[in-house]
């Protein structure tokens, strides 16, 4: 099932040609921008001269500082009367990166979202609750408007709140909800926790994004709550969620190359990459009017899936989010993804649903702890089977990562149980 079959199914000659029309445009709009007047200027790119889509790599990098050095509004290129909405990216430093929207962005992207929706077999028959946060950040509203656009019931609960989030599912019959991955599995254990069997309560959906997580998450949530769980990506700069998503296939998310142009460049050397490899995901918004953002550096680590998916849908798809390229751990000189840590974890059958890692120094010398929460039943059998399972863990690991972390067996519910965006590493080395 389609949202819009002519786009989705669209041969690459016409999506190239769509592409194309829609940069010309975008680039002449975001000229009249105090940020790219200068860039442009200072780099020779004449949007009106602009023959075909590989200009594009005259334009240099965007980055998320570019934005913060603009704020409040120096990449706007409407008048401030066209503009309807804001949403905001908290940042760790510095300014906060903002967003703006027309009415036809926040309409287009609604279109996006309704795609992905559809394309896992969500209709208008469906009851959606919405777990995402509401406000600045775009995973609430932005769902929200596509799941009303496609004609479903919205709830729009918000993060949090969980014994209200378990009875407005049982009250109204959710079948779709959207959650960030960590959240989902602290819910499981509140709904066990308050005597109810997870699959019992009917949903049939979940939409997972807004941070990293490994199959073996997914496998897990779809296990304990008797659902199909889908892979949705997206970051606030390219509007927020709908950027990419998995259809009913599960392997891997449609990028809607109607609205952006990606590419796949070597992080270090800025250089694109042959079809496949794996780097680091660049995108231009080419179908945005408030705020047109030309080759982006999203920090984060894909490869395109090369084949075409049996969906039938011709857009290109981006495999899980391995990791960001600045998320990566440097332990004792080695490098390490919080994901890979996950993937080990989360393949072993006792590991419960929340962890921790957290990076020390002693005498000098790096040290990785791994705090783990097991199944309540892990600890009422004897104490030599707790040992024997950290040793497995550890080797586990270590085969993996090849350094050797300290491991803590903890009862479920040890760790604060997270409600949004996990916080998962926790860094206290001073350098
Ligand atoms: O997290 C938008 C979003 C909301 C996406 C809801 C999906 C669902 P930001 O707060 O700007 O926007 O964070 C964007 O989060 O660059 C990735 O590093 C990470 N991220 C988002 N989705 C995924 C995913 C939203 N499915 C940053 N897998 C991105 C892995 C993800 N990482």
């Amino acid at each position: 099932m389609y949202w819009n079959s002519e786009l989705e199914t669209i041969d690459r000659r016409g999506l190239e040609r769509l592409q194309f029309d829609r940069l010309k445009k975008a680039l002449a709009a975001a000229a009249s921008t105090p940020f790219y007047k200068k860039v442009f200027s200072e780099n020779g790119v004449a949007p009106s001269k602009i023959s075909t889509l590989e200009h594009l790599k005259d334009v240099p990098f965007t980055t998320k500082n570019d934005l913060r050095v603009s704020y409040p509004d120096g990449m706007v290129a409407v008048p401030r009367r066209s503009i309807v909405r804001m949403h905001a990216s908290s940042g760790t430093t510095g300014k906060p990166t903002v967003i703006f929207y027309t009415m036809k962005d926040v309409d287009e992207w609604a279109h996006q979202v309704a795609r992905g929706m559809v394309a896992t077999g969500t209709t208008s028959d469906d009851v959606f609750q919405n777990m995402m946060g509401y406000g600045l950040f775009t995973g609430g509203l932005g769902l929200h408007y596509g799941a009303e656009k496609m004609g479903c019931m919205v709830i729009p609960m918000s993060t949090g709140n969980t014994l209200k989030q378990i009875q407005f599912i049982q009250d109204f019959g959710s079948t779709v909800i959207h959650i960030t991955p960590s959240y989902a599995l602290h819910l499981v254990d509140e709904i066990r926790a308050h005597g109810v069997n997870p699959p019992d309560l009917g949903v049939r959906k979940a939409y997972l994004g807004a941070e990293p997580y490994s199959e073996g998450t997914r496998d897990k949530i779809e296990a304990q709550f008797g659902l199909d769980a889908y892979n949705s990506y997206g970051m606030s700069e390219m509007n927020g969620p709908g950027v990419a998503f998995e259809c009913s296939e599960k392997s891997g998310m449609h990028l809607w190359e109607d609205y952006y142009i990606a590419e796949i460049i070597d992080p270090e050397t800025g250089e694109a990459l042959p079809d496949g490899e794996e780097g680091e995901l660049v995108l231009t918004h080419i179908n945005r009017e408030a705020m047109p953002i030309f080759r982006y550096r999203t920090r984060d680590l894909t490869r395109f899936i090369p084949e075409p998916c049996p969906c039938g849908r011709t857009h290109r798809r981006i495999e899980r989010i391995k990791g960001r390229t600045d998320d990566m751990m440097i332990v004792s000189g080695v490098n390490v993804f919080p994901s890979q840590i996950e993937t080990v974890l989360m393949n072993i059958p006792e590991v419960g649903n929340n962890y921790q890692i957290v990076l020390e120094r002693e005498d000098n010398l790096d040290r990785m702890h791994i705090k783990v929460e097991l199944y309540s039943k892990m600890f009422q059998g004897d104490m030599r089977e707790l040992e024997r399972l950290k040793k497995r863990m550890g080797e586990a690991l270590r085969a993996i990562i090849t350094i050797n972390p300290k491991i803590e067996l903890l009862e479920p519910g040890s760790l604060p149980p997270s409600q949004g965006k996990a916080k998962r590493v926790f860094d206290n080395r001073s350098l």
